[in-house]
């Protein structure tokens, strides 16, 4: 009796724990690119982003050192035409993802320091409110793969 109550004992004390230190648990999948033609063009990376943790997180921004900059990005269709806007950051709830598509959100590279080839791949942090950054690889597929029609949008 006396160890049951001890296990009991720890068993709360596991619990409570794991509560107090409730955490964002960041797990992203399938990030692609589309191949672009040259350098200096503009291009999108698309993935979901999971959050298997306790707590809500955000993403904050992006970097990748084969484009100048890169910025958060929505598409939207406003009266029929695509435009992209910026976008300050991306809630992941707990439990929850965000998926980032053609035709919606996506991590936009400005500035392609090179032509992105099918087949390569690149490394992509992102960094998120809590769990900090996130160092991810983006596959590179070929023009055209996957993709609902063009983004007219996507040259600037
Ligand atoms: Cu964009």
């Amino acid at each position: 009796m006396r160890i049951l109550v001890v296990a009991s004992a720890l068993f709360l004390a596991a619990v409570s724990s794991a509560f107090a230190q409730a955490a964002p648990s960041i797990d992203v999948t399938h990030a692609w690119a589309r191949a672009t033609a040259a350098a200096g063009e503009n291009g999108a990376v698309y993935m979901m982003i999971s959050n298997h943790g306790t707590a809500d997180d955000r993403l904050m921004g992006a970097s990748t050192t084969v484009a100048a900059k890169t910025e958060l990005h929505i598409t939207l269709n406003e009266n029929g035409v695509m435009k992209m806007r910026p976008i300050a950051d991306v809630a992941v709830k707990a439990g929850g993802s965000a998926e980032f598509k053609p035709g919606g959100m996506h991590v936009m590279l400005l500035g392609l320091k090179q032509p992105l080839k099918a087949g390569d791949s690149f490394p992509l942090t992102l960094t998120f409110e809590k769990a900090g950054a996130v160092k991810i690889m983006v596959m590179v597929e070929k023009a055209g793969a996957a993709a609902p029609g063009s983004m007219p949008g996507m040259k600037m």
